[in-house]
């Protein structure tokens, strides 16, 4: 396959691509009728995406899931927006809405007029409703942070909280602001917040970035487990409990809601496809996956069903304080935005733990193009460095991957101070990376080499051999050991330890030890000529492009200018 695109460009996550579809109108009754018709209790079974649920009657200890929902019948049902519904900005305040869309990167007109507390429609899927969960479910502290939020959205991700989760069991909720510039986030939010006593507003004097900025929150929360929300959510029916009760089942779950989504441009509610695990590909881009239909049958996985995921979105899910703490949080040196998904879900699996997805559980998200802040520093820069911080902790042999797939930042990146991480990982005893690929995301594509094979040149019917510790062209032979060679993910030519190598200005070409991360070691694979992909140098020493090429009096190897001309490269 072609070079796959490095973290730079896209965003990081791959919410965008998130398969979305309006609910239902009227679901808010519908919801009822589903409900009744669920079918009867069935034991869940245990496998790789699934993990066994319980199915309880009227077990003694227990209740069913409290619906806890005040705004079923809202102030002012005919309000815009009311119901999760879809709404228009009017003619006449078109320029409006434009003009404000960079306040949050979604429509900031549309959130100001819609109530903040909107009923929204109950997605959750049949069954859910009559789920049974412990009557001593431990206690939450949810946690918020947010640099320059659009007021209404805020309010409104704060209100859902407020009144779609049992009381007993909502701790408190710490707004984290990260520093923001806009004046109503200062005094207005503190008196606006003033009126409900569960509601704390910390503010930090110099931007920290959301992943230091959980940490405060997490810092002064007192609730046994930890939920963390962005900023601009609607917690749905019935969220809670489904999330504390796998916490309470076993403090090393980490449980995380389905995430729906809440339209950036009409702000309407939609539910989405079930069924999805969170994944990742090289080089570390988080995405959603669907679980393949005949996995589904085999399995006889239900909507409701648990789903394990091998990494998590990152930004909505609880956790148990205490063992969020023994895990070390987040790695402090992680800056701004993003990577910390990965970290904490590598961290969990790899130390013991478990990340779920709770389909009872949901909680819409306005999903935004681009992020509305700015960064400290330079955007892709900084998740680069965040993700390679993650990659030098946890990916052991498996890093050559990512760097593979970022290979720019092989040599130009700077991830800083690891010491305190990797110690934690010891003293943890965590297992390996290569456990958690075999265990966890066994259908993800990780082969620690590259490509192999011979390395032959077509116009000369010949191959390059190893021979003791120098180099020949002969004759192709497949059978031959020596003319075997393994491309690796940083561009090594490799047979056994000893690797393909410039050598010397003259521009011979010979075997030595090979180094990992080395560039005079190292060999692009491109194609210079339409006709065969040939192998660049990336020697800095050397003039560039440099190509291997047969000298064909003395079928030796050495490098020299490319020329798309030259047969012989
Ligand atoms: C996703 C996650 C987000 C986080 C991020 C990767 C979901 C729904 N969202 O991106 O939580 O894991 O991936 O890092 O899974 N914020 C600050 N200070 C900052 C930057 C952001 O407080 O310097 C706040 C921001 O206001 C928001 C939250 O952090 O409430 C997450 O940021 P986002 O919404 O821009 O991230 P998102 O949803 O694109
Ligand atoms: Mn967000």
């Amino acid at each position: 396959t072609g070079a796959a695109p490095g973290p730079t460009g896209t965003k990081q996550d791959g919410h965008e691509q998130r398969g979305a579809a309006p609910a239902a109108a009227g679901t808010v009754l519908d919801g009822q009728e589903r409900r009744e018709a669920a079918p009867g209790a069935a034991p869940g079974t245990t496998g790789t995406v699934q993990d066994g649920q319980e199915q309880a009657g009227s077990s003694p200890g227990m209740h069913r899931v409290l619906s806890m929902d005040a705004t079923l019948a809202p102030r002012d049902p005919r309000a815009p927006g009311q119901f999760g519904h879809p709404v228009a900005v009017p003619d006449d305040k078109q320029e409006e809405a434009k003009s404000r869309w960079k306040e949050g990167n979604f429509n900031a007109y549309l959130s100001d007029l819609i109530p903040v507390d909107r009923a929204i429609a109950d997605t959750r899927p049949a069954g859910c409703s009559e789920q049974q969960v412990h009557d001593d479910l431990p206690s939450t502290s949810v946690i918020m942070c947010f640099v320059d939020e659009v007021w209404s959205a805020l309010l409104r991700s704060v209100h859902s909280v407020l009144s779609r989760s049992p009381p007993r069991l909502l701790e408190e909720i710490i707004l984290v602001d990260d520093c923001s510039s806009k004046e109503y986030l200062k005094q207005q939010l503190d008196t606006y917040m003033s009126r409900f006593p569960k509601v704390k507003v910390l503010h930090l004097r110099e931007r920290h970035g959301l992943i230091r900025a959980r940490l405060a929150g997490a810092e002064i929360a007192t609730g046994a487990v930890l939920t963390f929300l962005d900023s601009h959510v609607e917690c749905n029916v019935g969220w809670l409990e489904p999330l504390l009760e796998r916490v309470r089942l076993r403090r090393t779950k980490v449980a995380c809601p389905v995430i729906e989504v809440i339209s950036d441009r009409d702000m309407s509610y939609m539910t989405v496809d079930n069924f999805q695990r969170g994944i990742f590909t090289w080089p570390m881009n988080f995405g959603w996956r669907q679980i393949p239909q005949e996995v589904i049958e085999k399995n006889n996985i239900k909507e409701t069903d648990i789903i394990r995921c091998p990494v998590m979105a990152g930004g909505l899910f609880s956790i148990d304080k205490k063992y969020f703490s023994e895990l070390g949080m987040y790695d402090p040196g992680l800056d701004v935005w993003g990577g910390e998904n990965m970290e904490i879900s590598f961290k969990v699996w790899m130390c013991g733990g478990e990340i779920e997805i709770v389909p009872c559980s949901r909680v819409g998200h306005i999903f935004r193009n681009d992020n509305p802040y700015s960064f400290p520093k330079d955007r892709v820069r900084t998740v680069e460095r965040n993700l390679a911080r993650v990659a030098e902790v946890w990916l052991d042999e498996y890093k050559e991957l990512f760097y593979g797939h970022a290979y720019h930042l092989l040599h130009s990146v700077d991830v800083g101070d690891l010491s305190q991480q990797i110690q934690l990982r010891q003293r943890l005893r965590c297992k390996t990376f290569r456990w958690y690929l075999h265990n966890v995301y066994p259908d993800l594509e990780a082969p620690l080499v590259k490509a192999s094979g011979q390395l032959a040149n077509a116009a000369l019917a010949g191959c390059i051999a190893v021979q003791g510790t120098s180099l020949a062209f002969e004759e192709c032979d497949t059978k031959s050991t020596n003319q075997k060679f393994n491309y690796t993910w940083l561009r090594l030519v490799q047979h056994g330890e000893l690797c393909l190598a410039p050598a010397g200005v003259l521009g011979a070409v010979g075997l030595r030890p090979c180094q990992g991360r080395n560039r005079s070691l190292a060999w692009l694979h491109r194609a210079l000529a339409s006709v065969q992909p040939g192998l660049v140098s990336d020697h800095p020493r050397l003039p560039q492009p440099a190509c291997l090429e047969v000298d064909a009096a003395f079928r030796a190897l050495r490098v020299r200018g490319c020329d798309p001309r030259n047969r012989h490269q």
